[in-house]
């Protein structure tokens, strides 16, 4: 049966944090080609609706640490465990899987984004959950940690706001229509960016309830992934809306 390999856990881990900062380099200047960065002649071959690819995309990240963590013999007894880690893992992508794509109202989204998508939801789903079910070890008081504790309040805080403001976004469209409006609402006030200002502080969170280098270099990615993208977003409305909020910043509430 399968065991802790600490060099591969290493290994994964560092090449996450270099994926990150690929992404960084080549998505600070261009956006990556999906929703409103698009470009216009794209094939329309080349998309699967919306629904489908999310679905299809976000999968993995929840079936593989789901599997893994079902798989496990014998199952792994620690008083919090690594399961609850785990389960806060899979929860979000239970969200992100099995909620979040049949209320969405987007774009049909592009053949080849959702094959390197899917692909890191597998690579990110096991590496997640081979570390938290395999190898990570916590003391019997970790549940009471300033660590554990604050971790987790910000990544429900995190997902929540996230949650939140999919909603806020999904609402700006009747079914069937594709037109983009000015979000409004709840952090949407402060920022472009509130879905993934939510996403980030998630991760982060989840990265210091965890404590882990597998943790710590997906909350890089995300970064790394999304902070560009908001700051897109953000160039994209003050182009395209005269009104724009003036005070509204990219990312981050009353700072970038
Ligand atoms: N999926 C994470 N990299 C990604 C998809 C793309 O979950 O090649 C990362 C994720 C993938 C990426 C994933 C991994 C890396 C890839 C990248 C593409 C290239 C890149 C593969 C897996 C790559 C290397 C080099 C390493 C190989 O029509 P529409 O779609 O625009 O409609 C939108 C609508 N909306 C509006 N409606 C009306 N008026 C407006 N003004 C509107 N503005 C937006 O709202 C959508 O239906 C919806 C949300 O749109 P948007 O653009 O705000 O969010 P979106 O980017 O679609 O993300 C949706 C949610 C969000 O909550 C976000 O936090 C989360 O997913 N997310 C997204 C991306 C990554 C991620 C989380 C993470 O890293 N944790």
């Amino acid at each position: 049966s399968m065991q802790c390999i600490p060099g591969l856990v290493l290994a994964l881990s560092s090449l996450l944090g270099a994926l990150a900062l690929l992404q960084l380099s080549l998505y600070l200047r261009v956006p990556s080609r999906y929703g409103k960065h698009e470009e216009r002649l794209c094939r329309p071959r080349g998309r699967l609706p919306a629904r489908c690819a999310w679905f299809l995309q976000e999968l993995p990240s929840f079936l593989v640490p789901a599997l893994l963590l079902a798989l496990r013999s014998p199952p792994r007894l620690e008083p919090l465990g690594c399961r609850l880690l785990c389960c806060l893992f899979c929860w979000h992508y239970f969200y992100r899987t099995f909620i979040y794509p049949f209320f969405t109202r987007g774009r049909p989204f592009p053949l080849q984004l959702l094959f390197f998508g899917m692909l890191f939801c597998i690579y990110n789903g096991f590496l997640q959950g081979y570390y938290l079910i395999y190898c990570a070890e916590y003391p019997n008081d970790w549940c009471t940690d300033i660590r554990f504790t604050s971790g987790l309040l910000l990544f429900l805080l995190g997902m929540g706001i996230n949650i939140h403001s999919d909603l806020l976004l999904r609402q700006l469209r009747k079914p069937g229509e594709v037109t983009y409006k000015i979000p409004q609402g709840g952090l949407f006030t402060y920022v472009s960016g509130a879905n993934y200002f939510g996403e980030i502080v998630e991760w982060f969170g989840f990265a210091i309830a965890t404590w882990s280098l597998p943790a710590f270099a997906f909350a890089f990615f995300t970064l790394c992934c999304i902070g560009p993208r908001a700051y897109h977003h953000h160039r994209y409305y003050l182009k395209t809306f005269t009104d724009y909020p003036k005070s509204r910043k990219a990312l981050i509430p009353f700072i970038f």
